[in-house]
């Protein structure tokens, strides 16, 4: 039988540790209802350090994603405050950081708002390859994320998105490529979380997944994402 705890345990200390591991499933192969259980112990010792659950993180919902990480299927994962990177991020301890431009929501009483924002990915295995069960043990690869002012609800279903690092483009995409509209996405997000038994509250941020492929993060870099009527967001790395 599968050891979530001791799973989830080996991945949480490459995260600490900024340390690649081995894909757990070449040890001994999972299904996806395990990894999501992997996942969730993993959240939990998080927790027990004080971090506190503030959203979700959709992943795969993208064509470019897909193709670029050679997997099929929409994936999630937990956000927590710690993740939440204000203006600047020091690269030390991380493994092999990516960024990648996203549309963002915040879930409000009756409605909800929306940002452009970004998500900084560093998956906890060797060379970024993953199953989609490890991936999903791995928290979707979730390292960091960002988000612009939040603006009131509007037509999503072609916001143009441009990526900059240093001042050049590096990824331009349309918020079509996230599932059609992202909405559908932060409708997926909320289905999930209520399945799960975690139902999104006010409050609670959505990332809805990557517009583009996602880029290497380099140290001492400025990076801006500009989403068409939604303004930017920037962060500086270290
Ligand atoms: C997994 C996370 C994918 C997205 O936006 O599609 C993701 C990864 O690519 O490492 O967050």
């Amino acid at each position: 039988m599968t050891d979530i705890t001791a799973l989830a345990e080996a991945l949480d200390a490459a995260t600490r540790e900024g340390r690649a591991v081995g894909r757990l499933t070449d040890k001994e192969p999972f299904d996806v209802a395990t990894a999501y259980r992997i996942q969730r112990a993993g959240i939990a010792l998080r927790e027990a350090r004080g971090e506190q659950r503030i959203g979700v993180k959709m992943g795969f919902t993208s064509r470019a994603k897909m193709i670029q990480m050679g997997v099929d299927d929409v994936i999630w994962g937990l956000l927590t405050d710690a993740m939440h990177i204000e203006s600047t991020l020091d690269l030390t301890g991380l493994i092999h950081p990516r960024i990648e431009p996203e549309i963002a929501f915040l879930i409000g009483e009756e409605s909800y708002k929306v940002a452009v924002g970004f998500e900084v990915l560093d998956s906890r295995y060797e060379d970024f390859k993953f199953t989609l069960p490890d991936v999903i043990a791995d928290n979707a690869s979730a390292a960091g994320f960002g988000f612009g002012t939040w603006h009131d609800p509007r037509d999503l279903a072609n916001i143009g998105l441009v990526m900059e690092i240093d001042g050049r483009v590096v990824q331009t995409g349309s918020s079509a490529a996230i599932l059609g509209d992202p909405i559908r996405s932060l409708r997926a997000a909320e289905r999930l979380a209520r399945e799960a038994g975690m139902p999104l509250t006010p409050g609670a941020i959505v990332l809805a997944g990557a517009a583009t492929a996602a880029v290497p993060l380099p140290a001492n870099a400025h990076v801006r994402v500009l989403g068409a009527g939604l303004g930017s967001v920037e962060v500086t790395t270290k």
